[in-house]
């Protein structure tokens, strides 16, 4: 057991009820010739959460937490994707197209993937996700069941898409979200800001905010 410093307050983490959950550090959205950088994004600003991410990581393995990854994707073939998806607005390449690190957004390509610094190891459920939010049509809630996982350390990109939306489900399916701020990063740095803010707001609507520097003094005391 440990205390975890956090807005809008303090709270006692189990670590064996306790998982990381990391989503979406793929290299489409992290790295040039990707799906963010399709859709207009410098893709640049994301880069910052990398390395707090990596030491929040080191830390939770080093600890025997559960550690979770995800990924944003479809199969090849993109019966799993939306139309109003794959049509939406007017990005330089569209879901599915031929891109510098293979097709966009698809399963199995090298843009696919999940960036080195941040990489799975053999043990670490990799949930595949269609959508923005993680518990959508994928087994995401029965890994958390079967492992008797009641909070999560959420880190990834982006803090307003997929993280907000990630938060959202799971704070309706009863789970406690710490939110680590700087773990997180957006291609808009207001809409990081004000999203962090929504987490907290309201006695903390959906969960808390916390930092790497504050998880990993709590774990290591
Ligand atoms: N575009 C954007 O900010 N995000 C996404 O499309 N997906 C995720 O956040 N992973």
């Amino acid at each position: 057991m440990f205390m975890l410093d956090a807005e809008p307050e303090s709270l006692q983490l189990e670590p064996k009820h306790t998982a990381l959950l990391i989503i979406d550090m793929q290299r489409d959205f992290v790295e040039p010739g990707g799906f963010g950088e399709t859709l207009g994004n410098d893709v640049s600003l994301l880069r910052d959460c990398i390395e707090p991410c990596r030491q929040v990581l080191a830390a939770a393995r080093a600890h025997g937490l559960l550690v979770i990854h995800t990924r944003e994707g479809h199969r090849p073939d993109l019966s799993d994707a939306h139309a109003q998806k794959i049509q939406r607005g007017n990005p330089a390449l569209r879901i599915g197209d031929p891109g510098p690190m293979g097709r966009i957004l698809i399963r199995g390509e090298a843009g696919h993937d999940i960036i080195p610094e941040l990489y799975p190891v053999a043990g670490e459920p990799v949930i595949d996700k269609p959508g923005k939010g993680a518990f959508y049509q994928t087994d995401l809630e029965l890994i958390l069941q079967t492992r008797g996982i009641d909070t999560l350390l959420v880190c990834g990109v982006t803090t307003e898409v997929c993280v907000h939306t990630t938060v959202r489900e799971a704070n309706d399916r009863g789970r406690r979200c710490v939110v680590l701020g700087d773990c997180c990063a957006s291609y808009f740095p207001e809409f990081h800001a004000v999203a962090l803010r929504m987490v907290v707001a309201q006695g903390g609507i959906f969960g808390w905010v916390s930092t790497a520097q504050h998880f990993l003094t709590a774990i290591n005391d």
